[in-house]
């Protein structure tokens, strides 16, 4: 049977997506007509990203999943016409760019890198950073991302500590949860990297509260998403020294407005929303197989839990 898949993602995705979706269909032996538009009715499957003009899924009704390109479902998830199961992306290609993200932001802290690549000429003043194992990084959030870049850290010598909402184990990383575990990590943590989904609960986490948990001169690097951090408190907690410098590749509004207080900051560096971005040939072979795993009867995976909101 021939299954009709809606592409809902702009038109600049479907151009670079058009060719490996069609590959990663017929690798996995699926008959599909993929589309931009389509008789609602008709709709088998959506690929769905925050780009695309649909919102309301309601006229959808044959439509047995909505599977995001982004790994982060803050923007659909609360969409009261959605009743199909929503799947988030989750790609070795995705993590992998994350956890070099991370690693190279963390290294760049830790050996102090910045002294050395804006001193001026002739100036010779060395310093010996603490070694890996002397330094901690927290990080918020260990899930799909925040555990490959825990482990990734875990490789380099940091001494990892992770925070989750629900108990967690991992070799040589300390796990906490809970609002008593979170006070635990800030305190803790010379580097904290933000690798939280969106939700109601973790919107403004980074506070001023929080803040003033932390180590004195320490370090943020936040490639979750920018309503994890009240923008003012961040301002405030660099202004007195408590922060030493942040890393923010994630914003309230994108592209963050050129009139923003954080352009003018240089202890804070703005990346573009690019820590990891979705490729599309490998993003195109996990929508293609789980696809195939709906089509067979199987669960969905990566399937996002409504109530959570992630
Ligand atoms: P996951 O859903 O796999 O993991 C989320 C983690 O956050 C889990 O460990 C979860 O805990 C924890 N968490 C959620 N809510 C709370 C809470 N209230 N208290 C404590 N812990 C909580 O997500 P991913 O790792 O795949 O992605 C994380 C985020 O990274 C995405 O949502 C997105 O915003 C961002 N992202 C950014 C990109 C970029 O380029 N900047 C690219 C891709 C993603 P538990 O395990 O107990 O459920
Ligand atoms: C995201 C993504 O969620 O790029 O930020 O996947």
């Amino acid at each position: 049977m021939t299954l009709t898949v809606l592409f809902a993602a702009g038109d600049a995705a479907f151009a670079e997506y058009r060719e490996p979706l069609s590959d990663a269909f017929l690798h996995h032996n699926l008959e599909i007509t993929l589309v931009t538009e389509a008789a609602p009715a008709e709709v088998d499957y959506i690929i769905y990203s925050p780009s695309s003009t649909l919102r309301d899924f309601t006229p959808y009704t044959r439509c047995k999943a909505v599977l995001n390109l982004w790994a982060g479902v803050e923007k659909i998830v609360g969409n009261p016409t959605l009743t199909q199961p929503l799947a988030r992306m989750v790609d070795p290609a995705l993590t992998r760019g994350m956890v070099e993200y991370v690693c190279g932001h963390v290294l760049r802290y830790h050996l102090g890198m910045d002294a050395h690549i804006s001193a001026p000429a002739g100036q010779w003043v060395a310093q010996e950073p603490p070694l890996a194992p002397e330094r901690v990084v927290g990080i918020l959030g260990l899930g799909e991302l925040g555990r490959a870049c825990a482990k990734a850290l875990v490789g380099l010598g940091f001494a990892v500590e992770g925070w989750s909402s629900r108990p967690k184990t991992m070799p040589d990383v300390t796990c906490h949860h809970g609002a008593e575990g979170f006070n635990t990590l800030l305190q803790h943590s010379d580097i904290l990297v933000t690798l939280l989904p969106l939700t109601s609960q973790t919107e403004n986490i980074l506070d001023a509260r929080a803040f003033s948990q932390m180590r004195d001169g320490s370090w943020i690097i936040n490639p979750g998403r920018g309503a994890l951090i009240d923008d003012d408190a961040l301002l405030e907690a660099i202004g007195n020294g408590k922060i030493a410098g942040a890393t923010l590749d994630v914003f309230r509004i994108e592209p963050l407005p050129a009139d923003h207080p954080f352009w003018a900051i240089p202890k804070v560096t703005i990346t573009p929303h690019i820590a990891a971005t979705t490729r599309a040939e490998s993003a195109s072979h996990v929508i293609a197989s789980n696809i195939a795993r709906a089509e067979a009867g199987k669960t969905l995976l990566h399937k996002v839990d409504p109530q959570r909101g992630y």
